[in-house]
C-alpha cells in the first residue's frame, strides 16, 4: 500500500503532494512500481496536526481518487476518520475505508462502514491524536491491541459490515511509546494475525526508526522501514503501508524468493 499525503503538514511528506496535479503523478509511479493499493490521505494525524473541515478534506481527496480511478487499475483507500469524506470518496472510486479510529470518530461511521459496503481498515490508537504520545501506558501491549482489535471487529460486524471486508492494523506509532511499545508490538505481530483477519502495518518512516538510528530525520528511514516490513512480512501480514513502493516491493521481492527457495 503506497501512501499518497494531500496534507500540508503530514509529518514525512507534508506539503509535497497537495498540488493535485504533483499528487496524481505521485500516485501514478507508486501504482507503476508495484503498488497494490493506493491510501489517499486529506488530514495529518500527527500529533500537533491541523484539523482539516470536512468539506477541505473531501476537495483534497475526492478529485485524486477521480483521476487516479480514470487513468489507473490500482485499488484505492481513503484514510479518513470522517464518514462523509469516505461516502465521497467510495462514490469517486475508492473501494477501501483506512480509519485510524477504527470507526469511534463518529456516531454513523459503523453505520457508514456497513452501508458502503467497502473494505475496512480497524487502527488501534491508545487515545486521541493530539495528545496519544504524552503518556501511553500498557500492561501488556499485544495483548491489549489484540482485545482491542478483536472487540473493533465485532462492533463493526454487529452494525453490518462483512466478515470478509475487515483488516486490521496495530497502530504503530499511535499512542505507543517509540521502543517500550512499538518493538514489542512488532515482535509480537503474529499474535494480531492469529485474530484470522488481514492485517496491514504502517511503520514507515516512523520516529521509532529515528530512535534506534541516533535521531536519523524521517527522510533517512529506509532502512529501517524496510526492516519493519519484513518483519510484518514474517509474521504474515498481508500489507504494509509505505512510503518507499519500489524499494519496499524490491525487499518483499527477494525476501520472498530466499523463503520459497
Ligand atoms: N499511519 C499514519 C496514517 N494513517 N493508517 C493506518 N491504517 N496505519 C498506519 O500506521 C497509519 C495510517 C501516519 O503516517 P502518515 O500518513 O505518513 O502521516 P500523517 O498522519 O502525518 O499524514
Amino acid at each position: 500500500m503506497g501512501i499518497l499525503n494531500a496534507t500540508a503538514d503530514s509529518f514525512s511528506d507534508g506539503g509535497r503532494f497537495l498540488d493535485p496535479a504533483a499528487a496524481l503523478a505521485q500516485g501514478l509511479r507508486m501504482a507503476n512500481e508495484g503498488a497494490d493499493i493506493l491510501d489517499v490521505g486529506g488530514e495529518s494525524t500527527r500529533p500537533g496536526a491541523t484539523p482539516v473541515p470536512a468539506d477541505e478534506e473531501i476537495a483534497r481527496v475526492v478529485p485524486l481518487v477521480a483521476a487516479l480511478r480514470a487513468r489507473s487499475s490500482v485499488t484505492l483507500s481513503v484514510d479518513t476518520m470522517k464518514p462523509e469524506v469516505a461516502r465521497a470518496a467510495v462514490a469517486a472510486g475508492a473501494t477501501m475505508w483506512n480509519d485510524v479510529t477504527a470507526l469511534r470518530h463518529a456516531p454513523d461511521s459503523l453505520d457508514t462502514a456497513a452501508g458502503l459496503g467497502c473494505e475496512v481498515v480497524l487502527m488501534h490508537m491508545q487515545g486521541e491524536p493530539g495528545t496519544m504520545q504524552a503518556a501511553p501506558h500498557y500492561d501488556d501491549v499485544v495483548a491489549e491491541v489484540a482485545a482491542f482489535l478483536a472487540a473493533r471487529a465485532e462492533a463493526a460486524m454487529a452494525a453490518g459490515v462483512a466478515r470478509e471486508k475487515i483488516w486490521l492494523d496495530p497502530g504503530i506509532g499511535f499512542g505507543k511509546h517509540m521502543t517500550r511499545h512499538n518493538l514489542p508490538l512488532l515482535a509480537g505481530l503474529d499474535r494480531i494475525v492469529a485474530l484470522g483477519f488481514p492485517v496491514l502495518l504502517g511503520a514507515s518512516r516512523k520516529r521509532f526508526i529515528g530512535a534506534l538510528d541516533g535521531d536519523a530525520p524521517a527522510d533517512a528511514r529506509l532502512g529501517g522501514s524496510i526492516a519493519a516490513a519484513l518483519a510484518g512480512a514474517a509474521a504474515g501480514v498481508v500489507a504494509v503501508r509505505v512510503h518507499d513502493v519500489r524499494e519496499t516491493v524490491q525487499a518483499l521481492s527477494v525476501w520472498t524468493a530466499i523463503a520459497q527457495a
